[in-house]
């Protein structure tokens, strides 16, 4: 069963390469820039280039005995979100990286259709165990002290026509590559009755949302990033039967492994072990609908100026659940 951590491929890509792997991490998932900032390193200007690229990235991450798995699109490419000009030219480089991708065996493409970063969506944060404080939103308090509105702002018919023109173009390249595409819910996830935040449409907020995106583009490539903290802030819902129904319709590509305190309208990201979830269980359902991974690291509470504590703390828990449970 395989734990997945995020690496940034920059300067320092070897040394976190190596901690990683010290941490006992077997699968590394890489953060793609849009194209629109190069990034050190990561050149995919043309098909030869992305080619290059990713076969040579996907050696250097197993000459640390992990694997290369994922390719995480989840910040920018915000022309394909908004349909505005320049989305041709995204989405044409998110094909290249599909091809490179298959070229190199490299089967999962996380992203999200997130228009505004999770951050700018939340309240005051609350205390946390010991010195720690826990990301956190409250509808209420939010409302109080919104974020700015985007311009021009999109409603549901819109954003669902802009990822449906982006699932039409993509879908049959990654199935042609043997890629699938996970979709990270939006965060928080907002019921349908009440208008969007910051007037940005939320159409991954239940899974009567996915259900309509998985029948935009029915295929295996079209699935889901299973992100459990975002799944418990919806509202009504019961984790484990959400791991069983996602289950059930073959769409769980990976796992963002975190856990939650509360749900819409008010909820607290807590530290892995002591939210609302039973991690054990969760684990045990997993396993049961025959998940093998990748269980995800994803943001929890920090222990202050120390990101390494941070991520062994998770990873040692999530390696404990997985020795007690797949055997
Ligand atoms: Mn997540």
């Amino acid at each position: 069963m395989l734990i997945q951590d995020k690496i940034v491929w920059d300067a320092d890509v070897e040394k976190n390469l190596a901690l990683m792997s010290t941490l006992g991490v077997d699968c590394v998932s890489l953060d793609l820039p849009d194209g629109s900032h190069p990034q050190q390193g990561i050149d995919l200007h043309d098909q030869k280039a992305a080619n290059l690229f990713f076969k040579q990235a996907k050696k250097d991450v197993s000459r640390h005995g992990m694997v290369l798995k994922t390719v995480l699109a989840t910040s920018g490419f915000e022309h394909i979100k908004r349909g505005s000009i320049g989305r041709d030219e995204q989405i044409e480089y998110l094909i290249r990286t599909l091809q490179a991708m298959g070229e190199a065996d490299i089967p999962i493409l996380a992203y999200n259709f997130k228009l505004l970063n999770s951050k700018l969506l939340r309240s005051t944060p609350t205390p946390g165990r010991g010195i720690s404080s826990y990301i956190s939103f409250d509808y209420e308090d939010y409302l109080k002290n919104p974020a700015p509105a985007i311009d021009p702002p999109l409603d549901r018919a819109q954003v669902l026509n802009h990822l449906s023109y982006f699932l039409k173009a993509i879908i049959p390249v990654a199935e042609q590559y043997g890629v699938r595409l996970a979709l990270h819910p939006d965060d928080p996830p907002m019921p349908a009755t009440l208008p969007a935040l910051a007037g940005a449409a939320h159409v991954a907020s239940s899974f009567e949302d996915y259900q309509k995106i998985f029948d935009l583009v029915p295929s295996s490539s079209n699935g889901m990033l299973f992100c459990q903290g975002c799944v418990k802030e919806m509202q009504d819902m019961n984790v484990y039967e959400g791991i069983r129904h996602m289950g059930s319709l073959n769409k769980i590509v990976m796992v963002h492994f975190r856990n939650v305190r509360g749900a819409f309208p008010r909820f607290a990201e807590t530290f892995v072990d002591n939210g609302d979830v039973d991690m054990f269980k969760a684990m045990q359902t997993y396993r049961d609908i025959g998940f093998k991974g990748p269980f995800s690291l994803d943001h929890s509470p920090m222990f202050t100026g120390s990101t390494i504590a941070n991520q062994a703390f998770v990873i040692g828990y999530i390696r404990a659940l997985i020795q007690a449970v797949y055997r």
